[in-house]
This record gives structure tokens, sequence and C-alpha cells, in this order.
């Protein structure tokens, strides 16, 4: 009467609720190395060895407690390559008559797992995921006749549901948000902190190799390595934030400096969503700091709403909206994905450090990934599934549930203004606001046309001439459309056929670069 407990490659957590009434003499915890997930997107290098090394450090903790863990490794001779394959072969192995799962992040694996019990033969049970603060139940509750949502409400009931940074039940400082006190340039004398990285041990050496040898083509560098694996590692990591770069995270959250790419920001995406840290705690943590005196107020506030609001939020669209919400394309766009969003080969400043940064660490922040890579997308019309996959693939804490709604709806508005009232679309103006980019460009970002001024520029105008007719009754766009209504016709005409002559001739970038 063996069970067999799954924990895939993002449920890295002691207190999964799959492991939940494990019998230790009887029952089976079952982890697979799988080639299905390693390639169904060409992940960066370092994200595969992320979570296979995580998953074999994982597996070792288990066992050292005692438990009796069925581990596949991605070069076992007779791996099937698949969680379907894998977990039939470890039924027959076991003779095991039950199988208890965590609900997965991923829509794709959750049709394929609410089919096991048939195609196994097996009851299947599949629990919730209750390392969110938000059920997905909970979130339909909350989603239940509303048209479009917005995170600041959903983010007010999360307050008042966990207590965090409330007072009784007032938000602690009588405000709920602290925004208007971020969004600050970084200034030269302010220098981040050096951050933790990790040194590979034996284990992570061996993935490396492994990850070199099965993946040579896959997109990024392995050189800079520097996750941590364990638990352990990642509270340091953590602890780190919370002491050296909280108390400015807020401060400092929208700046973009060149070669600095970990700023004040946590780095802790990847370990929160492949289990090794949890939310709550997380959240408990930067409340403490703020508690102790340690962290002011809009600091800890801003870190708590990324987490309590925004990833909760994301989560919950995901789930209430798959698989439908991936294919939408409201603004239309279908152009290819430039190659320079692998080569990072652009005169475009700072495209070329993000796309870099990218590469060698798997990482970017948040508005690195919004206002540059992502605004390019925007403003350049790509094809949704195209931008939408390369982000997927190329940072460390990528997964669907969390990926897809950040691109699809926050970046390219392809649903509509379901998640977001407006596009996050920005001229260069912003960018040379936030960051020191512009000063080793190519292009000049004080110039709105000609061949040397600054791409964004060019194509802001060109993007809202072209979507006029699905943005400009939007009550939030009303600026930029009077200023458009204002612009003589001689001058939307250079405007669209400078911003054609650019996106036209996109391989340019990576010519004029070399
Ligand atoms: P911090 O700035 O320190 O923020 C703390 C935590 O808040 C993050 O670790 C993360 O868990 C959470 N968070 C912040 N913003 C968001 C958000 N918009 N959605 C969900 N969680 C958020 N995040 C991912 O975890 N995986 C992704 O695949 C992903 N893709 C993104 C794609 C685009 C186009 C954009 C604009 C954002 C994306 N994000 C994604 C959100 C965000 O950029 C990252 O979570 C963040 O940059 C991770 O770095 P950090 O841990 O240093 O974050
Ligand atoms: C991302 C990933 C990779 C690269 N490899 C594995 C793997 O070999 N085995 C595994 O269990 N999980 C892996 N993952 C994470 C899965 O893709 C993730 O668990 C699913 O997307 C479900 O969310
Ligand atoms: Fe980017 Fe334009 Fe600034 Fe160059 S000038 S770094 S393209 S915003």
């Amino acid at each position: 009467m063996t069970t067999l407990h799954l924990v895939l490659g993002d449920q890295l957590t002691r207190d999964l609720s799959a492991l939940d009434g494990l019998d230790p003499a009887r029952d089976v915890i079952l982890m697979m190395e799988v080639a299905d997930e390693t390639t169904y997107v060409p992940h960066h290098k370092q994200k595969i060895a992320f979570i296979l090394s995580a998953m074999r450090h994982f597996a070792q903790e288990l066992e050292a407690e005692g438990l009796r863990v069925d581990y596949v490794k991605l070069d076992a001779a007779d791996n099937t390559g698949s969680f379907t394959g894998e977990i039939a072969r470890a039924v027959a192995r076991h003779k095991a008559t039950r199988i208890v799962a965590t609900e997965p992040g991923e829509w794709r694996v959750w049709d394929a797992m609410r089919n096991w019990s048939q195609t196994l033969d097996v009851p299947v049970e599949i629990r919730d995921d209750d390392r969110f603060f938000c059920s997905r139940a909970r979130f339909a509750r909350w989603a239940e006749g509303r048209k479009s949502y917005r995170m600041e409400f959903f983010y007010r009931e999360m307050r008042r549901e966990t207590g965090l940074l409330m007072d009784c039940d007032e938000p602690v400082g009588g405000q709920w948000n602290f925004d208007h006190d971020n969004r600050k340039s970084l200034p030269a004398n302010v220098h981040p902190p050096h951050r933790t990285r990790f040194e590979p041990d034996k284990i992570t050496e061996e993935v490396l190799e492994l990850v070199a040898r099965r993946f040579p083509d896959h997109f990024g560098s392995l050189d800079r390595f520097g996750w941590a694996v364990t638990r352990a590692d990642a509270l340091e990591a953590l602890d780190h934030f919370i002491k050296a770069c909280l108390p400015s995270y807020g401060d400092y959250q929208d700046a973009m400096k060149q070669n600095e790419p970990f700023l004040f920001h946590s780095i802790i995406s990847p370990y929160l969503n492949c289990g090794l840290l949890v939310a709550r705690e997380v959240c408990l943590a930067a409340e403490l700091a703020w508690k102790k005196g340690k962290a002011p107020l809009n600091a800890v506030e801003g870190f708590i709403r990324q987490i309590l609001g925004w990833r909760e939020y994301i989560r919950g669209i995901y789930w209430h909206h798959m698989p439908e919400y991936a294919t939408g394309n409201a603004l239309g766009g279908h152009r290819p994905l430039p190659q320079f969003f692998w080569s990072g080969e652009t005169r475009m400043n700072c495209v070329s450090q993000v796309v870099r940064e990218t590469r060698d660490n798997a990482y970017a922040h948040h508005i690195q990934r919004l206002m540059v890579t992502g605004n390019f997308a925007l403003l350049a019309g790509i094809e949704p599934a195209e931008i939408e996959a390369w982000y997927l693939a190329v940072y460390a804490d990528a997964y669907e549930w969390v990926e897809l709604p950040n691109v699809h709806g926050m970046v390219m508005f392809a649903d509509g203004g379901l998640l977001a009232s407006k596009p996050y679309a920005a001229s260069g103006a912003y960018i040379d606001r936030m960051s020191d980019y512009c000063r080793s460009c190519a292009y000049d970002v004080k110039l709105k046309s000609g061949p040397k001024s600054c791409p964004f520029n060019r194509l802001y105008w060109h993007f809202m001439i072209e979507n006029a007719d699905k943005l400009s009754r939007n009550p939030r766009m009303a600026m930029p459309y009077r200023t458009l209504s204002n612009m003589s016709e001689e001058r939307r005409s250079q405007i669209t056929s400078e911003a054609k002559m650019f996106l036209d001739h996109l391989d340019l970038e990576t010519e004029n670069y070399k």
C-alpha cells in the first residue's frame, strides 16, 4: 500500500502540502529530472542548473531525515523524459496504490496532472498549494463579477486578511501605499552593497557540467553562477537583503544604473518560486525589520506589496483566466522578436545592458524588464507569444504562472486591460530620468527625430498613432492623446515614416553595432 508523494522542481519546500501525512516506513517521495521540463522553452543555462542543483540538494536533505526518496536523474539511461512517463515507471517500481501531488505552477502541467488518475490507473489526490496567501478559490471569489481588476484593491484585502502592516483595521502609518516616496533615481554618491553569492559545491559542480554538456545552445552563461541552492543559503541571502538593502529598497526600487544589475533589490524571486523560501516568512522578516526600527515604512510597505500584492494578484489572474488568457493579442502586434534580444548587439545602450546582464546573471530587476526590454517590445509591436517565450526562457525565476500575466498583461497589454489600466509605454525621457544608460548610448535621448534620435522617442508617438482606435478613449491615456491631437499632420507623417524605417530595418541595429 505505498503512496507516491510527488515533489516537482518548483516545490522544494519541506512543508509542501504533498508531503503532509507521509508515512516514512511505507511511502516514497518521487522527484524527477525530465527533458520535457528542461527544454519546453530554451531555458537559460543558469536556470536549469539552479533548479536541478536545488532539487538534488533538497532530495539529499529529505533522505538525511530518513525519508525514502526515489530521485530520477536527467542522464538516467531509461529516463522517459516526461513527468507522466516517469510517474508511470515509479508506480510500477514501487507497486504504488495512490499518488499525492500539490497543484503545479503551470497550466500545461495541471492539464496533464488532472488526467493522471485515468492515464495511470491509480487514484491521484491533488492538494492546494498553500505556500501562497491567496488560494485559487479565494481569488475567484474576489474576481467574481469584475470586468477588470486592480491590484491595489486586491492588496488591501490581503493586508486585512493577513494582518501584515496593520493596526487593527487600519494600515500602519495611515496609508496603504507609500509609492510617492519611492521612484528616485540613484545619486552618484550612493553605492549598492556587495551581494552574497554562493560558491558551487560538488553537487552544483556536477550539475553545471551536465548543463554545459546537454544544453550548449541554450541562452546564457554559467560563468557567474552564484545562486543559493539550499534553504539555509537562501535564508542567508534573505537576511543579507533585509540588513543591507531593504532600508533603501523603496527609494531606489525604480532606478537603473550601468553595470549595477542588482542595486537594492532582494534577488529572491528564484528562491520564492522554487520553494526554498516561502512568501509568508519573507513578508514577516521585512515587517519585523520595520518594527525594530531597522527599515523605514516606505521601503517595507513597498517590498511587502510586491509579494503580498503583485505576486499573489498575478498568480490569481493566471489561474482564473487560463488557458484562454495566453491567446489574446489586443493590440495586434505581429513583429518577430529581433535577434538582439539574444545577443545584446544593439546600439540602444539600455537594451544592450539589460540583455547582457540577463545573459550573465539570469536576472534583471523589475524596471529593467518592464521599462527597457518590455517597453521596447510593446512600442515595436512584437508578437506577444514571441516575447513571452523569451521572458519565460531567460530568467531564473520564470514560470508561466508569474511570467505570463507580467508579459502578456502588464507589458504587452495583450489582454486588453484586464490586469493593468493602461500600457506602460514610455519614451526615452523615462529611461534617461531613471538611469545613466543614455550617457553611453550611440543615440541622443534629447532628439525626437532624425537618425541619431533615441528610438524610444521615435517609437513612442508611432505607438500612440497606431493604437489610437484602441487606446485614445482610455481616460488614463488622455494626456498623450491630447498632445497628439495638437500635432500637425506633417509631424505625424514624419513620425510614422521614421518609425517604419527603423522597425523595417531592425537587423541594422546588429549590423551597425559590429
Ligand atoms: P524585488 O524587487 O526584490 O521584489 C521582491 C519580490 O516581489 C520578488 O522577488 C517577487 O517575488 C515579487 N514581485 C515583484 N514584482 C512582481 C510582479 N510584478 N509579479 C510577481 N511577483 C513580483 N517575476 C517572477 O518571479 N518571475 C517571472 O518570470 C517574472 N517575469 C516578469 C516579466 C516582466 C516583463 C516583468 C515586468 C516582471 C516580471 N516579474 C517576474 C516580476 C519582477 O520583475 C520580478 O519578480 C523581480 O524582478 C525579481 O527580482 P527580485 O527578487 O530582486 O525582486
Ligand atoms: C523549470 C524546471 C526544469 C528546468 N527542470 C525540471 C525538472 O527536471 N524536473 C522538475 O520536476 N521540474 C523542473 N522544472 C520546474 C517545472 O517546470 C515546474 O515544476 C513545472 O513548470 C510546474 O510548475
Ligand atoms: Fe535607450 Fe534611448 Fe537612452 Fe539610448 S538614448 S539608452 S536607446 S533611452
